[in-house]
């Protein structure tokens, strides 16, 4: 199993918690440097057109893409310990939570998107900041209403079993770091991070900790 990375990469940070609750170790960790653009190079591009990571090669030459798409995958071929819930209407929510953070929040602040807002419509550093404070702000808003407001919400996202939604939230929280989210106004959502945070396979995941890191996400620019 090959796993394309880069150790800022929230989409990335999400397959790397899944793979390691499930107690797997890619073979190689192909770096693939988004401060170099590395992810618009022929050699990547031939792996995931997108021109973004995650992408996972399985050992039989299979190219598996999007942070969604191989979880689940991962969670089906390696159901323990499971990612979701097994009830359909929980299943449904743990979704729709994850997809809030991978679907409406996430794409709107990646590279490609900051880059063509600096450099189609030359907004500046601070405004781009802003741009990335906003949409996270409305998606920790709509997480955090959910997650205060629902009785399924328990010492994680879906009760004590922790899921992908899970997952998401640790990615959010990273992101609405980096983009100076002040975290008070979201209790439900940072207790559960924290709750997350705790497991050895979560922390061990953390864009901080991958190499090539620096001290902190707030001292890279990009
Ligand atoms: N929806 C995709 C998002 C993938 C994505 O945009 N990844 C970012 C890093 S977190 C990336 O590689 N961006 C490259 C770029 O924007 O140029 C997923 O969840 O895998």
């Amino acid at each position: 199993m090959k796993l394309f990375s880069f150790w800022r990469s929230l989409a990335t940070y999400r397959v790397r918690i899944a793979l390691n609750l499930k107690g797997l170790t890619p073979d190689e960790v192909i770096d693939v440097n988004l401060i170099k653009g590395e992810q618009r190079e022929t050699k990547f591009r031939t792996i995931n057109p997108m021109m973004a990571i995650p992408a996972l090669i399985e050992n039989d030459g299979t190219v598996l893409f999007e942070s969604l798409a191989i979880i689940e995958y991962l969670d089906e071929v390696h159901p323990k310990p499971p990612l979701l819930p097994s009830d359909p209407k929980a299943r449904a929510r743990v979704r729709g939570l994850s997809q809030i953070v991978a679907c409406d929040s996430h794409p709107l602040v990646v590279p490609r998107v900051r880059e063509y807002l600096a450099h189609e419509y030359k907004i500046d550093e601070p405004g781009v900041m802003k741009w990335g404070h906003h949409w996270h702000t409305k998606s920790m808003i709509a997480l955090e209403t959910n997650l205060a407001g629902s009785k399924q919400t328990g010492k994680f996202v879906q009760g004590d079993q922790l899921t992908i939604a899970d997952i998401c939230l640790c990615g959010q929280a990273v992101g609405a770091f980096y983009f100076k989210v002040d975290m008070a106004p979201y209790p439900t959502f940072k207790r559960i991070v924290d709750e997350c945070n705790k497991i050895d396979a979560v922390a061990r995941a953390h864009p901080l900790k991958q190499p090539g890191a620096p001290a902190s996400v707030c001292s890279t620019r990009r």
